[in-house]
């Protein structure tokens, strides 16, 4: 075991062989996971204050590696896909041509890993403040991590998420802004001033996507990120999905265009060959990833319904992801 928590002290959040969350953002609830050893010292790999935050890395019993941050669940290995995923190619299937991305944190990597699937995006740039985070991806999760950290395409940034997109002007076609929790370091991403920023660094017809939590938790929040998206672009929409470790099992994001051709993200405008080996991706999955409980709905006064051209548009993603062509 290699762990850097030579100090000996109990990891905060670690007991009895169980990591439970902090519960400052969701009160009442506290979600936990087992270690994979009772012992804290078998099942820590990594714990250090990086000056930004506490970055955190421990052996779960079913869950594979680990990712907390200030004691929050980041990722763990089974299950992150369902984030990631669909982070990824719901923004970048809804474009119809995406260049160049950016990715706003994400220094873990699995936003980037998906990225890098589509052949058609030729620049990738990665904002992360702290490094730390990138290292100890590289270290302790799956190869494939390490090896999209090498990927040509990729230029990485250590700034402050919100002065980089400040300076750009017209020049993503996509952005993904993997926040954290709206307390903490990533709370001004979570700040209107934050969306007309990224309005600005989009180029025509771009796109964003940005973790807007959990709508049993944040249901406030939510629709005042979704209103204000509505705002300042031409349209925006919450879109769903379900991670079991994040709390609720919950986690939506709002995807918010600056004028794609169809005015919405809700269908995808290509299905790239990979989409057939991903995990929790595919055309299905992204059309109902907007259609929302009754509740989440008239709050946010998304319309869960088609109109009739809808339905073709359905009828033919359908036929072509089954069979392997390209959406006419
Ligand atoms: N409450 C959990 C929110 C996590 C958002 N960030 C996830 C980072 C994974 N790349």
């Amino acid at each position: 075991m290699t762990t850097t928590n030579n100090n000996k002290q109990a990891v905060p959040g670690i007991r009895d062989g169980w990591f439970s969350e902090t519960e400052a953002m969701w009160p009442g609830q506290k979600f936990s996971l087992a270690l994979e050893e009772f012992s804290e010292q078998k099942s820590v790999l990594f714990h250090q204050d990086s000056g930004h935050q506490k970055i955190l890395v421990f052996r779960s019993a079913q869950y594979g590696n680990v990712l907390v941050l200030d004691g929050v669940i980041q990722l763990t290995e089974r299950d992150e896909f369902a984030f990631h995923e669909m982070m990824v190619h719901l923004p970048l299937c809804s474009h119809p041509n995406p260049k160049s991305v950016c990715i706003v944190g994400g220094g873990d990597g699995g936003v980037l890993r998906q990225v890098r699937k589509h052949k058609c995006v030729k620049s990738i740039t990665l904002v992360e403040i702290d490094p730390m985070v990138t290292q100890v991806a590289k270290q302790y999760f799956r190869q494939d991590i390490r090896d999209a950290f090498e990927d040509p395409r990729l230029t990485i940034v250590q700034d402050d998420a919100a002065n980089f997109i400040a300076a750009r002007e017209a020049e993503f076609d996509v952005i993904i802004t993997d926040n954290g929790d709206p307390i903490g370091p990533a709370q001004s991403l979570f700040e209107p001033a934050f969306y007309e920023k990224m309005y600005n660094a989009l180029a025509p017809e771009g796109i964003v996507c940005v973790q807007a939590e959990s709508f049993w938790i944040h249901l406030d929040l939510i629709s005042d990120l979704h209103a204000c998206s509505n705002e300042i672009f031409s349209h925006a929409e919450y879109a769903s999905t379900m991670v079991p470790t994040y709390p609720c099992g919950q986690i939506g994001f709002i995807l918010a265009g600056k004028g794609t051709k169809s005015g919405t993200c809700r269908r995808p405008t290509r299905i790239p060959d990979f989409v057939q080996d991903l995990q929790w991706y595919n055309p299905q999955t992204h059309m109902a990833a907007f259609v929302l409980p009754t509740f989440v709905a008239k709050r946010l006064g998304q319309c869960n319904h088609d109109d009739d051209d809808d339905a073709d548009a359905r009828e033919r993603i359908d036929r072509c992801f089954l069979d392997n062509c390209t959406i006419s």
